[in-house]
């Protein structure tokens, strides 16, 4: 019987995710999870308390009833230290790479990571970072060391290199915020010269 239950507890949370990651996306993917976080953390003590949670999710227009609300929190409370830190919150949220999303982030990184080291050099990504296609570049906003910066890889780096599960957690980011698959791949082929013809 409780069995039974906890199935149709995780359809319930499963739909208030979907929600929840429809109103993210239109708000902008990645970028929007960080503004989104900031606003629930009311008391700004960069931690989600259970309290916080239930009224961010409420002016979001999303109604869990409480045993529903105390799933979902404990599912993005991953350590179980009674509130969700950011990178709990981004972890629960992000869509995972799928099909031509993934393929592209697969055949980018095989391309970067020749000798199947699992990691690039900060130097070496920098040297095949292409920018030529960016449109804050065509228009002159943006050098390519700002858009560079702007894909946060120094930040992701350890020792100057960026391992495979960054490089791919940082697409599952901009994949979020990248409403249409062709333009995604589009981007990734351009920024890494792999385009396939
Ligand atoms: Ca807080
Ligand atoms: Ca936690």
């Amino acid at each position: 019987m409780s069995h039974l239950f906890g199935v149709g507890l995780q359809i319930e949370i499963q739909r208030i995710q979907v929600q929840f990651r429809m109103i993210l996306a239109k708000k902008g993917g990645v970028h929007s999870l960080a503004t989104c976080f900031e606003q629930m953390d009311t008391n700004g003590n960069g931690l989600i308390e259970f309290e916080e949670f239930e009224k961010g999710l409420k002016q979001l227009g999303l109604f869990p009833t409480k045993v529903q609300l105390q799933t979902l929190f404990k599912y993005y409370d991953s350590d179980a230290s009674g509130c969700i830190s950011y990178n709990e919150f981004i972890a629960a949220l992000r869509d995972p790479l799928a099909g031509p999303r993934l393929e592209v982030v697969q055949r980018a990184w095989r391309a970067l990571d020749k000798f199947e080291t699992g990691k690039v050099s900060l130097d070496h990504l920098f040297a095949q970072f292409t920018v030529s296609n960016e449109p804050m570049f065509i228009a002159g906003k943006a050098s390519k060391e700002d858009l560079f910066h702007m894909y946060g890889f120094e930040n992701k780096a350890k020792e100057g290199c960026v391992s495979k599960q960054c490089f791919f957690d940082l697409y599952t980011d901009i994949s979020m915020g990248t409403e249409v698959t062709a333009t995604f791949v589009k981007m990734v082929e351009h920024c890494w010269q792999i385009c396939s013809e």
